[in-house]
């Protein structure tokens, strides 16, 4: 699409800095390529850009395009057997230690195809889509041997080929034991972990490295050694951090400069310090919280004292969080986290974006992608306040509609 100018617009630029939200009113923005040429006050309109192809927005709200920072959309089968199963008064952690949870999921993406998953993950991605959502990160772990793996991998990288949006990848080879290691998950990390990391990034499909630090999953110290390969593949890591219980997830994690910790309903203050001081993003999933009905609160007030940014995502999984809605995601940060919306619109943009150590976009800015989502809402808080609603007027993705 050639270059072309929004007017008439309400920009939420998601800027750190200036008026709430970054609000500016009778905006105009010009696109040019892939990238924001200009934006501001209509009237301060720089002569280059007054003959260029115009539309008038009507006042409609421009907000960044959002960003899904946590997802596992890839995976085979459902667990709305489990669903019906916890609703029975079994717990998610029961479960897991039953061979159910994550494993049965293991079990059901092993058996699928990389077109299976494709086919599979679409539907779930294009809902995102549909929300605005123009960049998504997207998990391996549900593979737990390397052939597996690196399907999962190859079918989020397709993901980003089939359909405009930004894919970044996470190995999470480290997010439980498979059923042929248990007991063993030193050797299950020794022998299928960290061999399949150093294949997966060969193939040039890792982005980022995580791990899930729990007592149902990995020690700190297991974590630490996925954490040290990592470092010497050159890749940067994150964490699933005190989402059951405190390991002190985050500090190992703030310690190795981490992107994010992620959860973090059990996180301590010395845990928020140190995400403070490594500059970690807290990654709040409040759609785990609500389905596993967890009544630990994330420590809100501690993350906001020490200046932590916070983002929201889906943690789209078919386990915990079975969720395809990033406008949800916000609806839930702010009624049951206590978020302001403003804070819940930052988390889907500018501080996502910083999650996934992505400079240029999440903001709207001259010289970012052109990645946007158009709005038929007045103010920003209406993003957050309505439930079960998408008010996408239209969505840009590096410059393309
Ligand atoms: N924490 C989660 O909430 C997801 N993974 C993780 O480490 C859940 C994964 C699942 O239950 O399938
Ligand atoms: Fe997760």
């Amino acid at each position: 699409m050639s270059d072309r100018l929004l007017t008439n617009a309400t920009l939420a630029t998601a800027a750190e800095k200036g008026a709430a939200y970054g609000l500016i009113e009778a905006a105009s923005l010009a696109i040019e390529g892939e990238r924001i040429a200009w934006l501001g006050p209509m009237r301060e309109l720089p002569e280059r850009y007054r003959d260029w192809p115009a539309v008038d927005l009507d006042g409609r709200l421009v907000t960044p395009g959002l960003i899904d920072c946590h997802t596992h959309v890839v995976f085979g089968g459902n667990r709305a057997r489990e669903f019906e199963l916890r609703l029975q008064g079994a717990s998610y952690e029961e479960i897991a230690r039953a061979g159910g949870g994550i494993v049965s999921t293991v079990t059901a993406t092993r058996a699928a195809s990389e077109a299976d998953l494709l086919a599979a993950a679409l539907p779930r991605v294009e809902a995102l889509i549909a929300e605005g959502v123009t960049t998504i990160e997207i998990k391996s772990g549900y593979g737990l041997d390397r052939d597996t793996e690196l399907t999962m991998l190859r079918a989020a990288r397709r993901i980003g080929i089939e359909r405009p949006i930004t894919v970044k990848t996470s190995f999470l080879g480290a997010h439980a034991v498979p059923p042929e290691y248990t007991g063993r998950p030193d050797a299950y990390l020794d022998t299928v972990c960290l061999p399949a990391l150093e294949a997966a990034q060969a193939e040039g499909l890792v982005d980022a490295v995580d791990g899930f630090c729990e007592g149902i999953a990995f020690s700190p110290q297991q974590i630490s050694r996925v954490f040290d390969k990592a470092a010497a593949l050159g890749l940067p890591v994150k964490l699933h951090a005190e989402q059951l219980s405190n390991l002190g997830g985050a500090r190992l994690a703030a310690s190795h400069k981490a992107l994010s910790a992620d959860h973090l309903e059990y996180l301590d203050e010395a845990g928020v310090t140190a995400m403070a001081d490594s500059g970690t993003v807290a990654v709040l999933l409040p759609g785990a919280f609500y389905t596993l009905r967890e009544t630990t609160l994330p420590p809100l007030d501690l993350l906001r004292q020490y200046n932590v940014p916070i983002a929201l995502a889906t943690d789209c999984n078919p386990g915990s969080s079975p969720l395809t809605s990033l406008l949800l995601a916000m609806n839930m940060g702010c009624t049951l986290f206590k978020m302001t919306p403003e804070e819940a619109l930052s988390g889907v943009t500018r501080n996502a974006a910083k999650a996934l150590g992505l400079p240029d976009t999440g903001v709207l800015a001259a010289g970012n992608r052109a990645d946007l989502a158009i709005w038929n809402v007045q103010h920003p808080a209406e993003l957050a306040y309505r439930i079960g609603f998408n008010p996408l007027h239209e969505r840009i993705c590096g410059g393309r509609a």
